[in-house]
């Protein structure tokens, strides 16, 4: 029997265990580790699919410089060169390193200690600027530390589960699922969800509250003083444990009822509920997420959640709390080894002089930075005007994922000295970059990781190395060496750097500090091998270790007292006349990020094949679109062409694009193009959900869907998204122009020649619609099909895209391709909901039709839900809807 590895997922910060054992014919099974304490065995529809991304086809295999291969010494030679050369020429601030919270802890200490240590500067920074700043900035303004105070069995645990700007059932699913679990158990347990968007996750909601974007901060401060007014505030801990309160609630004087209604765009009745709920019970958690975080002033949302704990004194006790879920699998590790570039390692404070001096002391270090250096969108700002003149990117793709991000390409561009480390050879970033240095990636490296719980995990190699790919903290350490700091870098194995990190976090810390793991600085290589997930702190001598932080107060202040924070209405944002609707931007359920890995598994590219644009009803009248017509959405900075989505789940005025769709996927989907570059003042953290925009019909003369055995060729195509399918590929496509003419339309798709390859070509026309179809065999075996259509094109897509599963040794079956549809009258299956079982939604709206009423019943008749779960809120979506439309 194979040996199976017991790892963590890649992906997001749920952190679940997973165990990965290579097959004899070189596929990975995966299956959820029942011991972990994050997830108990379970996996969500992405973790489930991790041994479909391990393809290695489309992986960057070898040191390349200009676009040449060369060797790992030419490669490292020149970043260390060039990296001097700039250093000594213009000083340690003309160079940059932009990391990401998908490297591992050990990649991470070692890229902010040379940076900050040695290079003497502390431009570093990190996609969780993106992602977490404004939750770190919280977080230290109320606790005078950055920590998350409770863990994932408080949500369990509480009787109100308060679900703020997250969605939780798409982008933590697995604690979702046990959110889920234990409201059924007690079904007394609450939850609301405050969310723009009736999302997948208001189905566990007994209270959704669609607010207006970027209302948080008021419908929290109308809490504290609601909270104030019916006596349910906790004045022995305000006055034992905090400061600050008067100040807070005569700042939240001015949000009354009126007020509040102006700025969330709720109805006073769910606002009064809400506020009832919350004052009335005890076990509070507030879980929140991105759209708290990635706003103008995500940071006083951070703070008007964390208020309202403060003043029940909710907070350090089982099921109560403020919960920061975080996004990447080490978003926190990277804050633990101080990332981002206002922060010191191991959550000590760059501006604290004591705090400098002690990590100098501990590193030896020669030349310590001794101020902030540029927060990510300063970061590329600087780059594009010059200040930065080297700038050296790891597992992060800015060119999709940061603000205005056709100027983050223009500043790659013109910058003298891009280096990219990454593990695929083809991104958005990547394609600017004089070096590309290949990782190891997921499977193939080896180190820790972080979860929003403070659980430190273990990611194992259970894969060789392939080719020349090497560990991120390999490079960085070589690099450092041929600087001249070898002494301070002679790590050998990724164990090395842990201790070290372990030892500087125990490091004359004595309490001071909140992040302490010193119980491990001397772990031997084999218990390190063997380490089991932990929750931090666990210093040395610690035992048990504590569970919570704050139980008995204790905050990181220099009074021990955790702090209000008084906040102040935004006052109303300039309208724009020109972008009069808001573009809020986000996840899919089965994507990750830019796509690198999930865009490779055709079960997670099944479930959204194409990028879209959720827009409400009443908007679409207006506008004239129509479902399923292409749209235009434009910003001051960008636009993007995608689907629309027509559907009440959305706010009016409120426009949704996912994150997901890069130049790699689509013609003209990157939506952070649109996205402006406007960051909150404290956290610097851009406001990636409240974007003016405008919105139009895309005009299409001739629209297509068509499925290749090979990549398309998408030239001269208006519109194209691409997806993987078993055995090939899936295309959308549109041109402005009328009909193209359809066979060498087709034959340029397919990459076909004229007539001497072989091909076979089917055609039909319908002359009353005027639509093409067509599909080209190699004697039996298909090639591809493609269908034209003036207007969106109505063919049964999975049955399509399941085509090449199929044998067309049967003339009959060949022209069914054509035709577009089987030979019995088989329902199209609809778009994919359960990846796992590869069950569409008009399979499931049959059964509910049929009678399954329950996502049980759906389950055993379809077996749909069944395996990982993360469709189980879309069925549960199927079933409402069904029962609504009963009723009607
Ligand atoms: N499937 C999937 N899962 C993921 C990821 C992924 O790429 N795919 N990425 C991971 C990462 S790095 C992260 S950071 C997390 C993010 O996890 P989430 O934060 O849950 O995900 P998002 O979709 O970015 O945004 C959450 C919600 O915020 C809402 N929102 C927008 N504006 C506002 C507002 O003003 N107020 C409120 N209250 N809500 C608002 C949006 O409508 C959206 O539904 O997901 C992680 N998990
Ligand atoms: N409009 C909008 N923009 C957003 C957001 C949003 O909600 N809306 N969310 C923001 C958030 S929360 C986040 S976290 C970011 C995410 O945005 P990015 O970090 O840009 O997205 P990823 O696709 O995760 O990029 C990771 C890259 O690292 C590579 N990689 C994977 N593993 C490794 C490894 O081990 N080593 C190396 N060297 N490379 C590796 C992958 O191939 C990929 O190219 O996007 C942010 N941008
Ligand atoms: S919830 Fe899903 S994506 Fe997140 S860690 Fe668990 S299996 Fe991975
Ligand atoms: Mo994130």
């Amino acid at each position: 029997m194979a040996e199976t590895i017991r790892t963590t997922c890649a992906y997001c910060g749920v952190g679940c265990g997973v165990l990965a054992a290579p097959q004899p014919d070189g596929s990975v099974a995966i299956a959820g580790d029942p011991d972990h304490p994050a997830n108990f065995g379970r996996l969500c529809s992405k973790g489930s699919a991790l041994g479909e991304t391990l393809a290695l086809d489309d992986r960057l295999l070898h040191p390349e410089i200009g676009g040449r291969r060369v060797s790992w010494d030419d490669a490292l030679g020149t970043v260390a060169d060039r990296f001097r050369e700039t250093i000594d020429r213009y000083g340690p601030e003309s160079v940059a390193f932009y990391v990401s919270g998908q490297i591992l802890t050990e990649d991470y200490y070692v890229a902010n200690k040379l940076m900050k240590g040695f290079i003497g500067a502390a431009n570093i920074d990190t996609n969780s600027r993106l992602c977490m700043a404004s939750s770190v900035a919280g977080h230290k303004r109320a606790f005078g530390s950055d920590t998350v105070p409770g863990t994932y069995e408080d949500l369990e645990l509480a009787d109100l589960v308060v679900l703020a700007g997250s969605n939780l059932a798409w982008c933590h699913p697995v604690l979702y699922q046990r959110l889920a679990a234990a409201r059924e158990k007690r079904p007394s347990m609450k939850v609301v969800l405050i969310d723009p968007r009736r999302t997948a996750t208001a189905g566990i909601a007994d209270l959704h509250l669609a607010i207006a974007p970027d209302g948080d901060t008021a419908l929290f401060s109308g809490l504290l003083r609601h909270l104030f007014e019916a006596d349910a505030t906790d004045g022995d801990y305000i006055n034992t444990h905090t400061s600050g309160f008067d100040e807070a609630l005569a700042a939240a004087a001015c949000f009354d009822g009126a007020r509040v209604a102006a700025e969330t765009g709720l109805a006073r009745e769910d606002m009064k509920t809400f506020y009832r709920l919350f004052a009335a019970t005890e076990k509070v958690v507030t879980v929140y997420s991105q759209g708290v975080n990635q706003s103008v002033r995500g940071t006083d949302k951070v703070n008007a959640i964390i208020n309202c704990h403060l003043a029940t004194g909710r907070l350090g006790q089982p099921g109560m709390g403020p919960f920061s879920v975080t996004g990447q699998p080490n978003a926190m590790g990277g804050r633990e080894v101080g990332g981002l570039a206002n922060m010191l390692a191991a959550h000590m404070a760059l501006e604290d002089p004591g705090h400098r001096a002690l990590v100098q002391r501990f590193w030896n270090a020669p030349r310590m930075a001794d101020k902030p250096g540029l927060k990510a969108v300063e970061m590329f700002n600087a780059v594009a005007d010059g200040r930065i003149k080297a700038i050296w990117i790891m597992a992060t793709n800015p060119v999709d994922s940061l603000p205005d991000a056709d100027a983050v390409a223009q500043a790659l561009r013109d910058c003298p000295f891009v280096v990219v480390s990454d593990v695929v050879a083809k991104t958005d970033t990547i394609r600017h970059a004089d070096v590309k240095l290949p990782s190891t990636g997921w499977g193939e490296k080896d180190g820790t990781v972080t979860n929003s719980e403070r659980r430190i995990s273990r990611q194992r190699a259970f894969l060789p190395a392939p080719d020349e790919a090497r560990a991120d903290w390999w490079q960085l350490a070589e690099v450092a060496r041929r600087m001249g700091f070898g002494e301070a870098f002679a790590y050998g194995t990724a164990a090395d750097i842990f201790r070290e990190h372990a030892a500087l976090s125990a490091f004359e810390n004595d309490g001071k500090r909140d992040f302490d793991i010193g119980a491990y600085q001397d772990v031997p290589d084999a218990d390190y091998r063997d380490l089991r997930p932990f929750q931090w702190p666990q210093g040395r001598g610690a035992q048990p270790a504590q569970k919570r932080f704050f139980t008995n107060g204790g905050f990181f202040t220099a009074d021990g007292r955790a702090r209000f924070v008084a906040l102040r209405p935004s006052g109303a944002a300039m309208a724009d006349e020109a972008y009069p609707l808001t573009l809020n931007t986000g996840r899919v359920r089965d994507h990750w990020h830019t796509m690198t890995r999930t865009g490779k598994s055709p079960r997670l590219s099944a479930h959204m094949a194409e990028p879209f644009a959720e827009i409400h009803p009443e908007d679409a009248a207006r506008l004239s679109i129509d479902d399923a017509d292409l749209v235009r959405v434009e910003s001051r900075h960008g636009a993007a062409v995608v689907r629309a989505l027509v559907t009440a789940r959305q706010r009016p005025g409120s426009v949704f694009v996912p994150m997901h769709w890069t130049a790699e996927f689509a013609a003209l989907a990157r939506v952070c193009a649109l996205v402006a570059p406007v960051t909150d003042p404290l956290s610097g953290q851009p406001a990636s959900k409240n974007v003016p925009i405008r919105l139009e019909r895309f005009e299409a003369g001739c629209y297509g869907f068509a499925i290749c055995a090979r990549r398309p060729n998408t030239e001269g195509l208006d519109y194209w998204a691409l997806a993987r399918a078993d055995g090939g590929w899936r295309i959308e496509l549109a041109v402005r122009e009328e009909m193209p003419e359809h066979e060498t339309f087709f034959r340029r798709l397919l990459e076909l020649g004229r007539n001497d390859d072989g091909a076979e070509i089917l055609a039909y026309r319908d002359a009353r619609r005027g639509d093409h179809r067509m599909a080209a065999f190699e004697d039996t075996r298909l090639l591809g099909a493609l269908y034209l259509s003036r207007t969106p094109v109505a063919v049964a897509r999975e049955w399509v895209t399941g085509q090449f599963s199929e044998s067309h040794a049967d003339p009959r079956s060949r022209f069914l391709v054509v035709a577009g549809r089987g030979k019995t009258a088989r329902p199209d299956a609809g778009a994919t909901v359960c990846s796992c079982f590869g069950i569409g939604i008009n399979q499931i709206a049959a059964a509910v039709r049929t009678g399954c009423t329950t996502v049980e019943a759906v389950g055993r008749s379809l077996s749909a839900g069944t395996n990982c779960g993360s469709c189980r809120a879309e069925i549960k979506e199927i079933i409402d809807a069904h029962r609504l439309q009963a009723a009607e």
